[in-house]
């Protein structure tokens, strides 16, 4: 594909012809004929396959339900190019290490598992035989079980999810570091202190019902673009969608659907929001805090005239703890403050909060722009505080909604993925499979790349995802896996994190979502989680490519049995029949006995969330009020003056580090990659030009240089001292002790730099 370069403002509206023409540009370029169109049209139905796209959930609303970005990562799968031994012996790690994420990705397919020869620096076929031992001979060597890390990333199935976990817990270890260490972390954290539980509390069809959205810090027209069909359907039927975003968002302003064909050929495309509020980078604490000062005025001042005032009392006062600390610390935070750190007016707030106050029900949803701060857990907590003043939680068409990322990274947790896990859960596993597993923390994703840079871990085993390229700080994450003992990699696409090998280094081919997966007990499922708490089944219909790819479930189990053995789990058993692994997780984790019962998996079954009935497993088993003041600044340990702070964040034309295309087609950037979002009153100040070449570097105070070359200036609609850049480009600036408070998640939106124009 050819990728021309252009800057060029977009006119339209997101979806439309252009999201079509640009579906069948990925399509035709996937080299896969006819499969690719038998595959689309499979993507979520009741016995086709869960897009790998995002963790929306289904809509059985219409005839296909798939999007522009989900028919990107579809075609990206099942493309017919393939790479193999040859290609590995053409191209040296050293030369393809100089090449991008996107030409890594594109070459095809892994179809034969891998062995780094570091003797002559290239990648050599091994057969599924040696590679299992080599694994199993690292780990035996392994003196205690936390110097392995099982890392995964959220596109795994609950089925592998749930033997992989079930794998290292046996061998005594907690280390599962995850991309949602990186994702969504501070959402489950939050939640889980304030309502106690660690996921959203809506489903699909509130969004129908609800009179009000509320949506932060999210870019749903690129990165959950089946969202906007919920919200425009919500806004036709009358309600308010009210944006916080920092950038101007196109997705997010207006939208014709590409499934109407008098939307796509006319201009007959919807505004979809109601009022579009910019505030700073991490202002949104701030500005959710003067929504409250708002209502909490209007509160007291109606209360004379009306008994109770405008909250609801009777919820506040029999499902809540600590609403009086709330208002307390809402009296003491002054307007000044709240206005400099939110960057909006108090006409803006104020606006905002009178269209709260006057909905009835209201969902407040949101995504990376609120999770990646250093207060992002607070930041959770001020929205889910505004929520139950009002008694949102549990009622129709309202409630908290953390838009998940990856398609299953919420399943994935439910199945245990996780370095922190309740004691709960250990002591079922520990009754039902007669072992005792490790009590002890694990590692997240920060914790893992400190102990492997202090040279302390092994083996590092990747159940899909890229670290490498998604961690912060990217030469200090390269130097922790080249001093890992042993690296292995289980991908369908090559990527930056096989090009780090450790003293020795694995990647083994798996197949993907869209692919059939048979054993000799014949074809079989695979189930998923998606953000509402669907738990559906997912079935692929292409054949593979190769015969040497295995599935992620065959390869763990596997592995499990040659480093266990089967005296306590018939790993073989379980890798021929996934009912049987389904078997276990019904009867393990409590919600999950429909699990057995094929049409209701097929059909997708609701794990039921405890808050939305007002049952809050809380420290005082009451929903709580957090009272936490404003952060004083964006940066751990920093008093300097920073006078830009930089986020980074996705192109339209990406899948985290992959890479589909080099356009972002909605934010009008075509063929590039290193471009700077700025304020035009920014670089006049600076005295640069639009169009010139800046080096951005980081301001921090460890006496690492974090840099980056040649990044071009183009003005955008954001306010002043904040800037936007590509991930995962911009990972380098970003320092491995950036990271969010008790979520340990980078910060990857509060990057605190400096600008300079490129010699
Ligand atoms: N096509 C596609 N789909 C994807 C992905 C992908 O890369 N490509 N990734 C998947 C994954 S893993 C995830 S987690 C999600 C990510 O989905 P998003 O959460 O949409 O992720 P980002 O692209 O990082 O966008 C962050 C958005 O928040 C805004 N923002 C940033 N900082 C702030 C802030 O401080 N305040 C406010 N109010 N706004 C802010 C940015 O301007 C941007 O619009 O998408 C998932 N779906
Ligand atoms: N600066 C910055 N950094 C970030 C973020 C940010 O906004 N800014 N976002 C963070 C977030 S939200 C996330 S979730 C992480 C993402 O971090 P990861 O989940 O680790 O990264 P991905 O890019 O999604 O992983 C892509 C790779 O997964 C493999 N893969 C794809 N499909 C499959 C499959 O079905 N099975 C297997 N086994 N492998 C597969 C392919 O080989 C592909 O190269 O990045 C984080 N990093
Ligand atoms: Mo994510």
């Amino acid at each position: 594909m050819k990728f021309k370069k252009k800057i060029k403002p977009y006119s339209s509206a997101a979806g439309g012809w252009d999201s079509i023409k640009s579906t069948a540009r990925f399509v035709f370029d996937s080299h896969a004929g006819f499969k690719s169109i038998r595959s689309l049209l499979n993507i979520n139905k009741n016995n086709g396959f869960d897009c790998p796209g995002c963790a929306w959930g289904k809509d059985n609303k219409s005839t296909f339900d798939f999007c522009e970005n989900g028919a990107k990562a579809v075609a990206w799968e099942i493309t017919n190019k393939a790479i193999d031994r040859t290609f590995f012996s053409k191209n040296s790690v050293k030369f393809l290490c100089n090449q991008s994420d996107h030409f890594l990705e594109y070459q095809g397919r892994l179809i034969e598992p891998l062995y780094y020869n570091s003797q002559n620096d290239h990648y050599e076929y091994i057969s599924w035989k040696n590679a299992f031992q080599l694994i199993s001979k690292h780990i035996n060597a392994m003196d205690h079980p936390d110097q392995i890390e099982l890392y995964t990333s959220g596109r795994t199935s609950n089925e592998a999810a749930w033997i992989y976990q079930l794998f290292g817990r046996m061998l005594g270890t907690n280390n599962f570091p995850d991309c949602s260490n990186m994702c969504h972390e501070a959402s489950g954290i939050g939640l889980n202190l304030s309502i106690g539980v660690v996921k959203g509390t809506v489903n699909l069809n509130d969004f129908d019902n609800s009179e009000a959205i509320f949506v932060f810090g999210q870019n749903p027209g690129s990165n959950h673009p089946r969202m906007l069909h919920s919200l425009r359907r919500a806004f036709d039927k009358g309600a308010k969608i009210v944006v916080f975003n920092t950038l101007r968002e196109r997705g997010l302003e207006r939208f014709s659907d590409p499934r109407k064909p008098i939307e796509v050929i006319t201009p007959l495309h919807r505004i979809i929001n109601s009022a579009y509020y910019q505030p700073n980078l991490g202002g949104d604490m701030a500005v959710v805090r003067g929504i409250v000062k708002c209502l909490l005025e209007q509160h007291r001042s109606t209360k004379i005239f009306k008994k109770g005032g405008i909250f609801d009392i009777d919820f506040i006062k029999n499902k809540t703890y600590g609403v009086n600390d709330y208002f307390k610390v809402i009296d003491n935070t002054n307007w000044d403050q709240i206005l400099l750190q939110s960057g909006l007016t108090k006409e803006q707030i104020c606006e905002a909060a009178s269209i709260y106050y006057n909905a009835k029900k209201i969902i407040c949803t949101w995504g990376m722009g609120i999770t990646q701060h250093k207060h992002s857990v607070n930041t959770v907590r001020e929205i889910i505080n505004l929520q139950l003043l009002f008694g949102q939680i549990g009622r129709k068409g309202a409630g908290l909604c953390p838009v998940r990322g990856h398609s299953n990274v919420q399943g994935n947790r439910t199945m245990g993925i996780n370095e922190k896990p309740d004691i709960i859960f250990l002591n079922a596993l520990e009754k039902y499979f007669k072992f005792k597993p490790p009590q002890s923390k694990g590692h997240n994703t920060i914790e893992a790349l400190n102990a492997m840079i202090k040279g302390k871990i092994r083996v590092f085993i990747s159940l899909g995802g890229n670290l490498v390229a998604a961690a912060p700080d990217s030469i200090y994450a390269k130097q922790a896996f080249s001093r890992c003992g042993l690296t292995v990699h289980i991908s369908t696409k090559l990527n930056r994190s096989h090009l780090v090998p450790g003293k020795e280094s694995l990647i083994l081919p798996t197949i993907g979502r869209t692919e059939i997966d048979k054993t000799i007990n014949g074809n079989q499922f695979i189930t998923v989680e998606d953000t509402f708490s669907m738990v559906h089944s997912s079935q692929g219909k292409c054949k593979p490519l190769s015969k040497k790819q295995r599935s992620e479930i065959a390869i763990i189990s596997e592995l499990a049995y040659q480093v266990l053995g089967d005296d306590k789990i018939k790993w073989n058993d379980l890798a021929n029949d996934y009912n049987l692994i389904r078997k276990q997780i019904s009867e393990v984790i409590p919600g999950f006995t429909e699990l057995t019962n094929k049409s209701s998996v097929f059909k997708g079954f609701y794990l039921k969330n405890k808050a939305s009935k007002h049952i809050f497993n809380t420290l005082s088993k009451k929903a709580q009020f957090s009272s936490a003041v404003l952060p004083k600044t964006l940066f751990a340990n920093l008093d300097l003056e920073v006078q830009f702070t930089l986020q980074t964040l996705r192109a339209h034309d990406q899948y985290n580090t992959t890479i589909y295309g080099f356009d972002d087609r909605y934010r009008g950037i075509y063929g590039q990659r290193n471009i700077l979002f700025i304020n035009i009153n920014d670089i006049n100040t600076l005295g640069f030009k639009e169009g010139q070449y800046v080096d951005i570097e980081t301001i921090w105070n460890d006496g690492i240089i974090r840099s980056i070359k040649k990044f071009k200036l183009v003005a955008y609609n954001i306010p002043i001292g904040n800037l936007a850049a590509y991930y995962p480009e911009t990972n380098v600036l970003i320092p491995m002790d950036s990271f969010g408070d008790y979520s340990y998640t980078p910060t990857s939106k509060s990057v605190p730099v400096r600008l300079k124009l490129s010699e």
